[in-house]
């Protein structure tokens, strides 16, 4: 039977003799060597961390069953976040599973549809806001001031401290930290998350170094990187479309006490590392995961990583949660055909 995140790091997370052990299978995702790009990119050892494998397909797993476990310690009965898509599906997981109501801001037009499908398969009551993840942020912040009810965004601290079990994963599976962990940054909790974790493991000698945080946002939507706020941001990475984090502060200090970097990509480069995952590694990810990948290629490109070192890139979500995307790079074209089995065997000749 799958323990999930609260049993097997225990010892890591503020749990106490009333907290639920609740769990939905999240954590334990897989750590995927690279071969084939990391043969093009001249890479020793390069892995992927498939966090798609969640049990809602992305991170958020991790942070949403500390989150949800506590707010049931402290008898919530209602949960509220906003989110770009993949929080809002987490919590709209947990609650169900947990018997919670559960409501979710997002912004209209800029949610993936699996993601969407999500929540409502899950009946949370769904709020569309016509704004950004900015906006809806600001009004859960208050909302969940005014009323009883557990705000379950990465501003919650239980959100970091379970997204930070991912750091021990990737720390357990190497034998030691990597020297460089890759991330994509939307509203920086998870950067933050991560650090958190790598130093933790560090100060009680489960490894001997902590990694260069490599964060990269998406370049129409880059306020840590500009080092202002972006009032309304763009990328094709909908997930990390956030105009101005909330802890940007710590992911600053993740880049700094790591000596680290955080820099932008494209969406053009997005695009084209979401590609080079599923054609050259049979991995599928979302956009947004995709952004660590492309920004680890530039830093290679740029010679900021060492490439005998240890490269881990974090895939944050499932590339079924976007289906629509694919279009983007999809050049090989459906081809109908009837029964007769000769049309059939002279399609598959002529290939
Ligand atoms: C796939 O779901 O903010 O820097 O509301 O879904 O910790 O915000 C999602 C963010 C990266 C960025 N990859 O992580 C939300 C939301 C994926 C994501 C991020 C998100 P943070």
């Amino acid at each position: 039977m799958t323990q999930g995140v609260l049993q097997t790091y225990r010892e890591f997370l503020p749990i106490t003799p009333a907290t639920p052990m609740i769990t939905l299978g999240e954590g334990d995702t897989p750590l995927v060597r690279s071969h084939r790009l990391a043969e093009q990119l001249g890479l020793e050892s390069l892995y992927f961390k498939l966090e798609g494998s969640n049990p809602t397909g992305s991170f958020k797993d991790r942070g949403m069953v500390m989150a949800v476990a506590n707010a049931i310690e402290h008898d919530s009965k209602t949960l509220i976040c906003a989110s770009t898509g993949n929080t809002s599906a987490s919590a709209a997981a947990y609650g169900a599973h947990c018997n919670l109501s559960t409501v979710v801001l997002v912004p209209k037009g800029n949610v993936a549809r699996g993601k969407i499908a999500q929540a409502i398969a899950y009946g949370a009551n769904i709020l569309v806001i016509n704004g950004n993840f900015d906006q809806a942020l600001t009004m859960v912040r208050e909302l969940s001031s005014r009323h009883p009810i557990a705000l379950v965004n990465s501003v919650n601290p239980y959100r970091i401290e379970g997204q930070k079990t991912a750091a021990f994963e990737v720390s357990d599976a190497l034998g030691d930290a990597p020297d460089y962990l890759c991330i994509p940054v939307g509203n920086a909790g998870n950067i933050t998350a991560y650090w958190k974790g790598f130093k933790e493991y560090q100060e009680t000698e489960h490894t001997t170094h902590t990694p260069q945080m490599f964060g990269f946002q998406a370049e129409g939507s880059a306020p840590i990187v500009r080092g202002e706020i972006i009032e309304n941001p763009e990328t094709i990475a909908s997930a990390i479309r956030i105009g101005n984090p909330a802890s940007w502060k710590s992911a600053l200090e993740a880049r700094d006490e790591s000596g680290g970097i955080i820099d932008a990509v494209t969406d053009e480069e997005i695009l084209a590392a979401y590609k080079l995952l599923a054609r050259l590694e049979g991995i599928f990810c979302e956009p947004a995961s995709a952004a660590s990948v492309a920004g680890m290629m530039k830093s290679v490109a740029k010679g900021l990583i060492d490439k005998d070192k240890m490269v881990v890139c974090v895939l944050t979500g499932s590339g079924l949660k976007d289906p629509d995307l694919v279009n983007q790079i999809a050049d090989i074209p459906l081809r109908e055909l009837g029964t007769e089995i000769d049309d059939v065997e002279r399609a598959i000749l002529s290939m």
